[in-house]
Order: C-alpha cells, then structure tokens, then sequence
C-alpha cells in the first residue's frame, strides 16, 4: 500500500509510524486510519520488529483525533459504523504482539488521546498536553476511549477527563499515570530510543505473553466499543451533534442545551 497520510521509518528492531499530516495537527481522516491499519499489520507480522512507535509529524501535536473538515453528513466517509474505522485501529494497537509506545511530541486530544490510552506506554515532551473533546463538539469514544481510560487514570480522573473536557500538561498527565514519562522536546527521540533498547534487549516471546495478559483483563471492552461505536453513528446524525462539529468549523461555542431540550 502506498501511504500518502502516514510515513514508517525502520530502524534496527524499531518500526516508527508517524501521522505525517501537521497542518492538520495530524488529525486523521478515514484514508489516514486505513494506511495505520496497514502499517500495523505488517510491523505486527514483521519479527525483525520488536517495539512499535506511535508519533505524530512536527511539534505541535501527536494526534488530535478524527479531522474535523472530512466530518460531514454524519460521519467520516469511509468504513465502519461512523465512517472512520477508529476501533479497528484501537483493537490492532492492542492486538500487535510486541509492546507500542506512543511518542506524544504535542497535542493529544480527542481519538488521538484515545490512541495514547491503548499504547502500551506513552512517553511525552515537556510541551504536550492531553485531553478529551468529544463532548465539546458532539462526539465522545465509547469503550477503549472511555472505559480502558477509567482502567488507567481510576473511575474519578476519567469521568472528569470526559464530563469537564479540560486540557491537562504533560506533568499532570504523568502525575495521573496516563504517561510512562516527561522529558525535555530535544531529548524525547533519544528517550523514546532507550526505552526501544531495553525492550530490545528482552524475550520477545515473554513480551508478548505479558502484552496479551495484560489486555485479557480488558478484553471485553472491545464489544463494548463496536456496540458504542454502532450508537455513535446514530448520534452523529442528530442536530446536537451536528450543532459541534458546525460550532468548531466556525469557530465558535456550541449551542447544544436548546437542541438537546427540543429532543
Ligand atoms: C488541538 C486543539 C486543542 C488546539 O487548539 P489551539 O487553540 O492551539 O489551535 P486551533 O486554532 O484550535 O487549531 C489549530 C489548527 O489545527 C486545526 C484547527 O482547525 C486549526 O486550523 P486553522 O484554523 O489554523 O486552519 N485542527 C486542530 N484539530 C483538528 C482536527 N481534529 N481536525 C481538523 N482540524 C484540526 C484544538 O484544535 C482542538 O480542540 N481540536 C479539536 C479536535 C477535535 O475536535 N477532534 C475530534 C474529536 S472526536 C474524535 O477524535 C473521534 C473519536 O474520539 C472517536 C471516533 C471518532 C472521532
């Protein structure tokens, strides 16, 4: 597969995919998520891989989930329920066995947060910030965005991650448990490089033993995204959740309470 939205470096052991679309803070689009399934599968298949990085291009941001300007007529435009078939995504991220970290160089908002949430590790530069959007602009991430983040942050944390959708610094990200790590924004490769070598260095085959543990204690929040996906879908027809994605292409504060009432 040609990849037009995404690029992966290979290095020994290490295969790095990066977001590649920075002037839309490398928000992805239903083609950005088809070439990260893509990319997934055959860095997952590759046995010369042993670690996986998630990145985004630039320093502004990781990822700030589904781009906003391929949002219209309820949905994405491509597979899946809602047009964007994000939940594969997350499910393959947790499926690859061998250990994904997310290098946050920027903002992590919205499905982007989401993709920091199901990595195995996330490590961040000093200037990221975290944060969800979804109930700003009519959407919200059901299952892995919203249940696996109570397993990471504790049931308080997450709710008020979703409820108040405020934005958080990385220090309080790792105050919370949500990052593995905060360093300076020139040193985040070399760390990200340190943390590869050591895994590197380790049983590939204990690794994945230990990953697919790991995941079988949250493994049922998979059929709960594809049910809540299937909601969302049904959501995203509405006017209130239309009413945000209009509301942040005007740049402006939603009107959700009137429509919300008039239901
Ligand atoms: C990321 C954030 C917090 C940055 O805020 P700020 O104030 O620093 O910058 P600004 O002006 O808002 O954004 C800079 C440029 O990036 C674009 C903006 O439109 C703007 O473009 P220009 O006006 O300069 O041309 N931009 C940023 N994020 C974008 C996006 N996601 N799609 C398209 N363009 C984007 C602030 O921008 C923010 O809060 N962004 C909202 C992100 C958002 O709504 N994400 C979708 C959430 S729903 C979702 O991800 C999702 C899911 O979780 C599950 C299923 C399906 C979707």
């Amino acid at each position: 597969m040609k990849y037009e939205d995404i690029t992966v470096n290979r290095r020994k052991g290490v295969a790095e995919i990066q977001i590649n679309r920075p002037e839309k803070y490398n928000a992805f689009r239903a083609q950005t998520i088809e070439e990260l399934l893509d990319a997934f599968r055959q860095a997952g298949a590759d046995r010369s891989v042993g670690v996986i990085v998630l990145t985004g291009a630039g320093d502004k941001a990781f990822c700030t989930g589904g781009d906003q300007s391929s949002h219209s007529d309820g949905g994405y435009g491509g597979r899946g329920a809602i047009g964007l078939p994000v939940d594969e995504l997350q499910s393959l991220i947790r499926d690859v066995p061998k250990p994904v970290i997310a290098k946050v160089n920027g903002y992590a908002i919205g499905g982007g947060n989401v993709l920091v949430t199901v990595c195995d590790l996330a490590i961040a530069a000093d200037h990221a910030q975290f944060g969800q959007v979804g109930p700003k602009v009519g959407s919200v991430d059901p299952g892995f965005g919203t249940a696996l983040l109570s397993r990471v942050l504790g049931e308080k944390r997450a709710r008020e991650v979703w409820f108040l959708c405020r934005r958080y610094s990385a220090d309080q990200a790792l105050a919370m448990g949500w990052i593995n790590a905060v360093v300076p924004r020139n040193e985040l490769d070399d760390e990200v490089q340190r943390w590869c070598d050591e895994i590197l260095a380790l049983s590939p085959t204990a690794i994945a033993i230990a990953k697919r543990s790991f995941n079988a204690d949250t493994e049922h929040l998979r059929a709960v995204s594809a049910l809540g996906f299937e909601a969302l879908a049904l959501f995203y027809g509405s006017a209130e959740s239309r009413e945000g994605v209009a509301a942040f292409a005007e740049k402006r504060k939603p009107q959700f309470r009137v429509l919300h009432q008039e239901r």
